[in-house]
């Protein structure tokens, strides 16, 4: 199926095109000169810039619906729950999961990962059982289920990533067993681009009996994302990447799993009854969501959503592509630099290394340009050992960012280069 075009011009003249700049005209922080310079915003891996949209929603929360929610008989507090519920409809929507029982608002992926660990993990894993994650995970993805694993005796085993980033399929079916009870994967990795066949790995783990979470950090933003298609057991975002505000985020569970989960944080909401002798739990999903959540991050989340859905994901992701494309051609022309990650399927991150300047001082030296990338590990120190580097630089695109942004990313690493004598 072919997306509609919203940003024709962006691909023929390799320019912002009207449409492109209607959109950046939402995104107030792009207007802001940095050090006398343009903005050119290229970390959106690390988080993504908020839109007018979101940041009024919260503002309007904050001046005309403020109240606690589910506890309040006054009309306040009931129309502030009915914001919080509408927001879980969006998120519902988004993802297209089959009842609104079936999301936990979290802090964001960090949270929702731990959640599963702790409460999912904790009652289901014994001795002997194996937690299968991906070579490719973020820390988040990682340290949770170390942590559960000298809880429960289970044993942490990791699925190898191919000298292009892709995930070594397999070694996946021979790494698949019997004992294996879960499967973590990134849906698209943080550190290389790669968009992993996750639909595809969810139908072998389940095919041994093995329960599935897929983290979507980064794929919510840039392309659909269908859990029912998907068929996993949990899926997990941050609101953060995708317009949204920080501090909120979602957990999806299948109903029939999150029903029988023991909550892990106790405290009031989460609760049916109480007494000194015994209490006795709320059903999902407020059993997960124990004390005042964030309600202003579920309102700003839900205007989040509503534009990237006003926008159109296909649009989006179309438009991504063409800037990785461009990306990817005008780097790889730049003498010494290394792109890692060369998957056939990625999404809009360019992961990469420049001769042999240490990528913190190439992100120093972009940042005097205005050129806002990332630099390190990513949180992702495995994927970096087994690519021998201790970092990469990563550019990361957004569906406000132009050619230009691109061209003035190469202009800025062509400079430092002469700036170190190198290229
Ligand atoms: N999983 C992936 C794939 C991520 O990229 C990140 C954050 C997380 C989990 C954690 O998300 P959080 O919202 O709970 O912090 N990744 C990055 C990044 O690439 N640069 O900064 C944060």
């Amino acid at each position: 199926m072919t997306a509609p075009d919203l940003f024709p011009a962006t691909s023929a003249a390799g320019n912002a095109a009207p449409d492109l700049d209607r959109y950046r005209a939402d995104f107030p922080i792009l207007h802001r000169p940095l050090k006398g310079k343009r903005l050119v915003y290229l970390d959106n891996g690390a988080t993504t810039q908020k839109p007018n949209a979101v940041i009024q929603a919260e503002a309007d929360y904050y001046a005309q619906s403020n109240a606690n929610i589910h506890r309040g008989v006054h009309w306040l507090s009931q129309h502030s729950t009915d914001l919080y519920e509408q927001g879980r409809e969006r998120v519902r929507g988004f993802l297209n999961a089959r009842r609104p029982e079936e999301i936990v608002f979290t802090r964001g992926t960090t949270e929702a990962i731990n959640l599963v660990a702790y409460s999912w993990g904790r009652s289901h894993l014994k001795p002997g059982d194996e937690i299968l994650i991906s070579g490719m995970e973020h820390h988040s993805n990682i340290v949770p289920w170390q942590l559960i694993c000298e809880q429960t005796g289970a044993q942490l085993k990791v699925i190898p990533v191919t000298d292009s980033g892709e995930l070594d399929l397999a070694a996946y079916r021979t790494l698949l067993g019997p004992k294996t009870r879960l499967v973590g994967l990134v849906h698209v990795s943080n550190a290389l681009g790669t968009v992993n066949p996750v639909q595809e790995m969810t139908e072998l783990a389940h095919a041994v009996g093995a329960t599935v979470l897929i983290d979507g950090a980064q794929a919510v933003a840039h392309h659909e994302v269908d859990v029912q298609a998907l068929n996993c057991d949990f899926y997990v975002f941050s609101g953060h990447k995708l317009y949204g505000p920080t501090g909120i985020g979602a957990l999806y569970a299948r109903y029939d799993i999150l029903k029988d989960m023991p909550p892990w944080q106790g405290g009031g909401d989460m609760i049916h009854t109480v007494s000194f002798e015994r209490s006795t739990y709320a059903d999902v999903p407020q059993r997960f969501e124990a004390g005042t959540p964030n309600i202003a991050g579920v309102i700003g989340l839900d205007a989040a959503i509503a534009y990237v859905q006003q926008v159109g994901l296909n649009a989006i992701a179309r438009h991504e592509d063409r800037l990785l494309e461009h990306a990817t051609r005008e780097l790889q022309a730049l003498p010494g630099l290394r792109i890692l990650g060369t998957a056939s399927h990625k999404a809009g991150i360019v992961s990469f290394v420049l001769d042999d300047i240490h990528p913190h001082d190439l992100g120093t030296i972009l940042d005097t340009e205005g050129v806002a990338i990332r630099a390190g590990h990513h949180c992702a120190m495995p994927l970096m050992t087994r690519f021998g580097v201790p970092g990469t630089a990563r550019a990361s695109f957004a569906l406000y960012n132009t050619h230009e942004d691109i061209d003035a990313l190469v202009a800025a690493l062509k400079k430092a280069q002469k700036l170190f004598g190198v290229g």
